[in-house]
């Protein structure tokens, strides 16, 4: 019998849902070396609560999450709350003993995310952070393709993730309250995409060489229909960066784009070929090998549902029936859990460590926009 993991999760909105979905659905997905329980919910909205544990399976739900840290039954924190949130909540459940998988941006700042960093260095369990879009298929393809050599030397990424929900009508939630969010798209959407550019290039970035920030929209109807609230983040950066083996790479992110809904997109060009992906068609990887005939060369379609020879794919569907959304955040508990159960997980697991790079860039971007100048990586610690 395989050995168990009681699960706890922070957060019943958006990722509260698509990680409570994650968690009852993976042991019936893959074979696992720990099995989880889904032991605890906790979260503030008390009215809707107890329904939300009825239905995802919750055995308990409670208003408190510091009860969390203090119950010895649970092994794993799942903390899918507000970027303001994120270092508290990571401090509390590392010091009592537990692995923790935090939603990303890994925090709304580059001091906490540097608190975090800290604290997992010191820590007994484990930490991860949900950059799901590692676990599509297609971009764990792209992952093994780079580092198989298959488009050669890395020379040029483009990476862009536009949204269009965040228009003037969209209520001021959280995500445009700098106290809360830190930043706008940026921490949002760029932090995805310079995730996918770490983890597909297996390079760092060495300089930000330039970007712009932008708040067009300063006030939102607030979302109880009383009034108007400030929204103090960015609704679009642009930068660029420069890799450390020489790589120079272009972000994009907004959530102003009309009819870009969920658009997060990222090419990489090599010295012998090039790769491309598309979330809005996540099935799908892209790929061009320059060396072959020219007569014959073109961009190839790869449907990534083939069980054996692309990841995460024996999990699922027969070919071509393919996946969704959610099926990111089940490949990513299923690589928790084995990492949990120390086995290996399909592609590279990011953790505070690893987020915290991320974060750097992040950082860099804003204070280049801010500056007006290109801000080299080692100014940003
Ligand atoms: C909202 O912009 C959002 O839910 C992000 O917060 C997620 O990280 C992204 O995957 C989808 O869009």
């Amino acid at each position: 019998m395989a050995k168990s993991c009681n699960v706890a999760l922070i957060g019943q909105k958006f990722m509260g849902r698509a990680h409570s979905n994650a968690w009852g659905q993976v042991a019936r997905f893959f074979d696992l070396p720990v099995q989880p329980v889904l032991h605890t919910i906790a979260a503030r909205d008390l009215e809707d609560l107890q329904p939300f544990a009825d239905r995802f399976g919750w055995r308990r739900a409670t208003g408190n999450w510091k009860e969390i840290a203090r119950d010895p039954e649970i092994d794993l924190v799942d903390i899918g709350t507000p970027n303001d949130l994120h270092a508290q909540q990571s401090l509390a459940m590392l010091e009592a003993g537990k692995h923790v998988a935090c939603e990303k941006p890994l925090a709304g700042s580059l001091k906490d995310a540097r608190v975090m960093r800290d604290a997992a260095k010191k820590a007994k369990g484990k930490t991860f952070v949900w950059f799901n879009y590692r676990r599509c298929p297609a971009v764990a393809l792209a992952h093994q393709l780079v580092k198989a050599g298959k488009i050669g030397n890395v020379l040029h990424v483009r990476a862009r993730y536009l949204q269009s929900w965040g228009g003037p009508a969209a209520p001021r939630v959280w995500r445009f309250e700098k106290k809360r969010a830190g930043s706008g798209a940026h921490g949002d959407l760029n932090a995805h995409i310079v995730d996918m550019a770490r983890f597909l290039t297996g390079d760092e970035v060495a300089e930000v060489n330039g970007a712009i920030s932008k708040t067009f929209i300063k006030e939102r109807p607030m979302p109880d229909g009383r009034g108007k609230g400030k929204s103090d983040v960015d609704d679009a950066v642009l930068f660029l960066a420069t890799f450390k083996k020489g790589a120079i790479a272009s972000f994009e992110a907004t959530r102003l784009a009309h009819g870009h809904q969920n658009r997060n997109t990222i090419e990489l060009n090599g010295d012998k070929g090039s790769l491309s992906f598309d979330f809005e068609d996540m099935n799908v990887l892209n790929y061009i090998d320059a060396t072959e005939d020219p007569k014959v060369c073109g961009w190839r379609r790869i449907m990534c549902t083939s069980a054996g020879n692309h990841p995460y794919a024996e999990a699922w569907w027969p070919d071509a029936h393919v996946i969704g959304y959610e099926h990111g955040f089940t490949n990513m508990a299923a690589d928790i859990l084995r990492a949990i159960g120390r086995k290996k997980p399909e592609v590279p697991l990011p953790d505070f460590a690893d987020a915290y790079e991320t974060q750097r860039v992040l950082e860099a971007a804003l204070l280049s926009a801010k500056q007006r100048s290109a801000i080299k990586l080692s100014q940003v610690k």
